[in-house]
């Protein structure tokens, strides 16, 4: 059998488990997964080595929506818009429990692409009873007969994942290796440390405020005794927001702190000393130049 190798670009509307399933296909907790729409913010490779040597190259992606506005908004949309057009395959993902009109719109521009599109629809096992699935994957197949194969799945659960494998590898072209054997993302130590930290305070902040943070990893090092020593800077957009990260008697930060330390513990296999400070930096996400001092770089 032929050896192949290939990227496809995993996209979808907010909150529809793209993340999730990044993780559940590599088995790793690549990116950040949290029950908050916009989650992810820059595309994160995740390489799946299969037996036979091929390679299957996951892009997961900012979720595609329709709120402009905000630069970090629109460098979001395009690293999604990018990642197709890079792509051999686009993967559209769409919650089996809730489709809409969002969902219309991300097929509309998967096809536009001019790639093959594979509808993945996830979140299976929130469909009750389980025939209930049926009309949905019908409705799928009679308004979107141009793709290439619809998949029913359920990341959080692991249904059906082969299947969905099996359907994408004939996708992408034979040829020679893509990556070394042990490489699984594109991104590095730092970037994943700081988007921990992100992970527990998307989880842990209220409201608007959750999308107006970034985190820098300011040091990242092993100390003699092998404990890592992690300094990771807050990043909010108004000095009023400061005294919400902290909260009363520093209490939010601290389970922040908490969370992320074990979360860190498990990343970097080792004990963690980990330290956390608040910083303003004025209306980040509307300010390209500091857009790209916080890491958002044009090429998400
Ligand atoms: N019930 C159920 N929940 C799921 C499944 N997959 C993901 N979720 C949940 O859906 C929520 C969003 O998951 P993410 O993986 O962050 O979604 P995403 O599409 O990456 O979201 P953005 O990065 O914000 O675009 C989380 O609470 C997940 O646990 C699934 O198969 N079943
Ligand atoms: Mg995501």
């Amino acid at each position: 059998m032929s050896v192949r190798g290939g990227f496809i670009a995993l996209v979808g509307r907010p909150n529809v488990g793209k993340s999730t399933l990044l993780n559940a296909l590599i088995g790793s907790r690549l990116s950040i997964v949290t029950p908050k729409p916009h989650t992810t913010r820059q595309r994160i490779l995740g390489v799946l080595h299969l037996e036979d040597g091929s390679q299957l190259a996951f892009v997961d992606t900012p979720g595609l929506h329709e709120r402009r506005g905000r630069p970090l908004n629109r460098l979001m949309n395009d690293a999604a818009r990018q990642a197709m057009f890079d792509a051999d395959v686009v993967l559209v993902l769409v919650d089996a429990s809730r489709l809409g009109d969002e969902d219309d719109t991300v097929l509309e521009a998967a096809f536009d692409s001019g790639r093959p599109v594979v509808i993945g629809v996830n979140k299976t096992d929130r469909v009750r009873p389980r025939d209930a699935l049926l009309p949905v994957l019908a409705a799928l197949g009679e308004r979107w007969p141009r793709a290439a194969a619809i998949v029913p799945l359920s990341a959080r659960r692991r249904d059906n994942l082969e299947r969905l494998v099996d359907a994408l590898l004939p996708m992408v072209p034979e040829g020679p290796p893509l990556f070394p054997p042990d490489m699984i993302t594109d991104r590095d130590l730092a970037y994943r440390v700081a988007e921990q930290v992100r992970e527990k305070l998307m989880v842990q902040l209220r409201d608007e405020l959750p999308y107006g943070v970034a985190v820098t990893v300011e040091r990242l090092a092993r100390d003699e005794q092998g404990r890592w020593q992690v300094a990771a800077a807050i990043w909010v957009e108004q000095a009023r927001h400061k005294g919400m990260v902290i909260g009363r008697g520093g209490q939010l930060l601290k389970t922040v702190g908490t969370q992320a330390r074990q979360g860190l513990v498990e990343l970097l296999g080792g004990p963690v000393h980990l330290e956390l400070w608040v910083q303003e930096r004025r209306d980040w996400s509307r300010d390209q130049r500091a857009l790209r001092e916080l890491g958002y770089s044009g090429e998400g």
